[in-house]
């Protein structure tokens, strides 16, 4: 195997973080087995539907509360009307580290309680377009994990879908956190490289992305 470049802790923006290599291959190998019980029930792991009727790329499953374009809800209302599964307290842990990677801030990071997870598999043709995570009730950072295929992640500012923006390579076990200024900064997912995972983490193709949000909702 060729050895890894090492790949630097980067501010991509104020607020945003990238932190490569953060989970160990154990941990990335614990979550690919957590995802795919999550993946298949109670609420199974489903391609949304947006308002337009056309159905998203991303085939996601949720923790916590249930996502769908664009509210959270306790049931599944669009798929099947399960009680999504509680968001697990290890979850909240992993959330808390990764805040303390990074902005290096431990009692901010011991406040930080996540009460949503959106779980998204990107098969090698899937893509997700430039948006903002702003169902949220409050303004929280996300917290987001990649596991399997690298990826572009297009990471740009608060005003419009288009320039100025960054493109960041995320790989497997890879941490990005943005809150604070660029917490409503557009972002999208325009390219994975299939074929890039090591098949160790368990997953056996595509990517996978968990993003950790506060939704601010009882
Ligand atoms: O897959 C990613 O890295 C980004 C996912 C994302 O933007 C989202 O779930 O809102």
């Amino acid at each position: 195997m060729e050895p890894l470049i090492p790949r630097d802790r980067a501010q991509i923006a104020p607020g945003a973080v990238h932190v490569p290599d953060w989970l160990s291959p154990a941990e990335q190998h614990a979550i690919v087995i957590a995802c795919r019980d999550w993946a298949t029930g109670p609420v199974p792991m489903r391609a949304a539907r947006l308002p337009g009727g056309q159905r998203m790329s991303v085939r996601t499953v949720c923790v916590g509360w249930h996502w769908q374009p664009y509210r959270y809800t306790r049931t599944a209302d669009d798929a099947g009307g399960a009680r999504v599964v509680p968001f697990p307290d290890w979850l909240v842990r992993l959330g808390r580290r990764a805040l303390t990677a990074a902005y290096d801030d431990p009692v901010a990071a011991s406040r930080y309680t996540p009460d949503t997870a959106l779980i998204n598999h990107y098969d090698d043709q899937a893509r997700m377009g430039m948006h903002q995570d702003k169902d949220e009730k409050v303004r929280e950072p996300v917290v987001s994990l990649s596991i399997g295929d690298a990826c572009v992640f297009r990471f740009g500012n608060t005003e419009t879908r288009t320039k100025p923006y960054t493109d960041v390579e995320l790989h497997s076990g890879d941490l990005f956190v943005f809150g604070g200024p660029s917490r409503l900064a557009y972002h999208g997912v325009p390219k994975t490289f299939p074929g890039t995972a090591d098949p160790a983490t368990g997953l056996k193709s595509g990517r996978l992305n968990i993003t950790m949000r506060v939704t601010g909702l009882d």
